[in-house]
């Protein structure tokens, strides 16, 4: 008994700590794709890039609903799963900084000054504590030239 006590309360210690683990589960033929912009286009900044998903509903962060999640921009780095830390982060919280881009209030395109030069994008949908779905449901990088 005192040990099933102990493991309860192990439990409950975690579940209040950061999020590791797996995302929510993420139904077959989920996709998440940009819209009106192509692998290789030439733009002018600022430039608006609008965020699109099918096989499920955008919500914003901490919205506990299967098939729901937001949306996150990687920008000019490696396709997620071929950072530094590898696979590992499928698994956890996405970071937020300047190439991890959260749209937590359900946000579906954003406005962005961009440097002139290449910048690679990808979009990468979140479950309500940031974590990659599991499946992941990821974009495609898509690579533009900003005049
Ligand atoms: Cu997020």
């Amino acid at each position: 008994m005192r040990t099933k006590i102990t493991t309860l309360a192990y439990a409950a210690l975690m579940a209040a700590g950061p999020v590791f683990g797996q995302g929510m589960p993420a139904p077959e033929g989920a996709e998440v794709y940009f819209v009106g912009l192509e692998d290789g286009a030439t733009v002018a900044s600022p430039v608006t890039v609008q965020f699109g998903l099918s096989g499920m509903g955008v919500a914003p962060a901490g919205t506990d609903v299967d098939a729901t999640g937001h949306h996150h921009l990687l920008l000019n780095r490696p396709p997620l799963g071929e950072g530094p830390d590898g696979a590992e982060e499928l698994t956890v919280s996405l970071p937020a900084d300047d190439n991890h881009r959260h749209f937590g209030g359900g946000q579906t395109e954003v406005t962005l000054e961009l440097a002139p030069g290449q910048h690679t994008l990808k979009l990468v949908l979140g479950d309500m504590n940031h974590v990659p779905h599991d499946p992941p449901v990821v974009s495609e990088v898509i690579t533009i030239t900003v005049e």
